[in-house]
């Protein structure tokens, strides 16, 4: 039986380490027809320890998963390419197996990376298509054709969302799952694949796909059991939006409370209006944590966004959340098509009215090739069409800088600590992993919540 090595490349702390969700969908489609293991760097002592790992593993296929390509932060940017490029001459050192690059981060930049880290192939979107690949190359076939595939030949890609079984294999002997155990307590899953929505920046859509696959609630709550058996503390729904379907992410409460899962759990809403006791029936289920992608709190920036709500919906959902008794947190994109001093007060002011919250502001917008946000850049002039965006590049509004954008925020925040510009990175460098030591678990940010 040949042999497979999966390995999650992504050893970012912050805000925490993130469990490698999607390698276990790729052992879940290769198993059985290969002998898959799945090498974790954030669970290696050292980086050292990787070519060892390799040579012992003996691998006939290597695939890579790349999930992060930068930090995302306008102010403290960090890019890991350098890091891939260390980690694919360790490979490279160790082993003359084929090397297949996947993951969310791989599947926005997917000829770029491939080029970049001289990998042998690529799968951009779903992990689910490997088998296909891996048989073709068993069979010494031209692989080029199937859906999704990166050869350093391709110059133009076709990639269709996955309509077969997604089947995950969690394995609560893993040694990687320790790690995420002793840190904070924090496993993860997935209810559904694909987000409907078109909001202008972002590329979920195009990672996941627009229509939505769902997974039997049953599952999921059964999946959610084995983790809480395995000792996970708390899980985060990794879901693009939780409530995209009101429906589906209702069953899947209902499930969870019929499963008798115990642990909290949290994950992203859209802040739109829900229907009566959803909230509640969510926090029956044991939701604690809710982290609204809200963007702006300005009428006229959320329709510039293509966001799927308005103000007032915002200040609805929020109200219904507190009203069950759960932790709010709301995302905000500034410095978007349009953002002026005007708009960025009314949103400044507005995020004064959604009471007891944590907010997380973002000053400039990356921009993300397939997205609309792309097209108004290009048309603005502030890309070409030929530019190497794997390098972020950050949507700026003509009508306000981001020395603006960020001095307005400061001085507005004076100094409340749950008003965090960026992703709180340091702030929470510094308070998480003393918490997560003396036993704390989940995000944590309900700790800054006035
Ligand atoms: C949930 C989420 C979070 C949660 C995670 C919570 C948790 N405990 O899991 C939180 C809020 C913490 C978070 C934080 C961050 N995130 Co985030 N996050 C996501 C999100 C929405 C889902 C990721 C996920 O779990 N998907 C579910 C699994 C099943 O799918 P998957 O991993 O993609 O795997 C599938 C495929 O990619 C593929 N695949 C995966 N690996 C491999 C390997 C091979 C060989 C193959 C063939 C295929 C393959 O097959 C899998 C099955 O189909 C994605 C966006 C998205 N919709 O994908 C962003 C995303 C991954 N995040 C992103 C970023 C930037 C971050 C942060 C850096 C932001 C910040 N500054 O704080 C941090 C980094 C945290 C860390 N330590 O790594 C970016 C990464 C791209 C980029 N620009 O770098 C994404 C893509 C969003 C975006 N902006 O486009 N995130
Ligand atoms: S921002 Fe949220 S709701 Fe909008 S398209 Fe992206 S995942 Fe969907």
């Amino acid at each position: 039986m040949k042999k497979v090595l999966l390995i999650s490349a992504n050893r970012m702390k912050k805000p925490y380490a993130v469990y490698p969700l999607g390698l276990d969908y790729v052992a879940g489609c290769l198993h059985p027809d290969y002998e898959t293991r799945i090498l974790d760097l954030n669970a290696l002592s050292s980086p050292d320890a990787l070519e060892d790992e390799i040579r012992q593993s003996r691998p006939d296929y290597i695939g890579l998963s790349i999930r992060n390509i930068d930090n995302t932060d306008t102010i403290n940017r960090h890019g890991f390419l350098a890091d891939y490029a260390d980690i694919m001459k360790r490979i490279r050192q160790a082993s003359a197996a084929p090397v297949i690059l996947g993951g969310s981060g791989y599947t926005v930049f997917p000829l770029e990376f491939l080029q970049a880290l001289s990998a042998d192939y690529g799968i951009a979107g779903e992990g689910e298509r490997l088998p296909e690949l891996l048989a073709a190359l068993d069979r010494h076939e031209d692989p080029s054709d199937i859906p999704g595939v990166v050869t350093p030949g391709t110059s133009e890609l076709r990639c269709i969302p996955w309509k077969g079984r997604m089947i995950r294999r969690f394995d609560p002997d893993a040694p990687h799952i320790g790690h995420y155990l002793t840190y904070g307590g924090m496993l993860n899953l997935q209810t559904k694949r694909g987000c409907p929505f078109r909001c202008s920046y972002c590329t979920y859509p195009y990672i996941e796909g627009a229509a939505m696959r769902f997974f039997d609630a049953a599952e999921i709550a059964s999946q959610a059991r084995a983790l809480q058996d395995a000792g996970a503390k708390y899980i985060f729904v990794t879901d693009s939006a939780f409530n995209a379907s009101y429906d589906h992410s209702a069953k899947v409460a209902r499930a969870f409370i019929e499963a008798g899962l115990s642990i909290p759990w949290g994950g992203f809403f859209a802040p739109t209006e829900p229907p009566a006791d959803y909230y509640r029936l969510l926090a029956d289920a044991g939701l604690t944590h809710v982290e609204f992608g809200t963007e702006s709190m300005c009428d006229k920036m959320l329709k510039n966004l293509r966001k799927p709500f308005t103000s007032d919906e915002v200040l609805r959902a929020h109200g219904k959340v507190l009203d069950a008794g759960l932790f709010a947190a709301h995302y905000f994109l500034l410095g978007g098509p349009g953002e002026n001093s005007e708009t960025l007060s009314e949103t400044l002011l507005g995020a004064d009215r959604l009471d007891k919250a944590v907010f997380f502001f973002f000053c400039g917008i990356r921009i993300y090739p397939h997205t609309s946000l792309y097209e108004t850049a290009l048309a603005e002039g502030q890309i070409a069409a030929s530019d190497n965006l794997l390098e972020p590049v950050f949507y700026r509004s003509p009508f306000i800088s981001d020395h603006e954008i960020v001095s307005r925020v400061e001085a507005h925040a004076d100094g409340r600590l749950n008003w965090l510009i960026g992703a709180g990175e340091s702030k929470a460098t510094r308070i998480l992993p003393r918490l997560y030591e003396r036993g704390h678990s989940g995000p944590l940010w309900e700790h800054l919540i006035p």
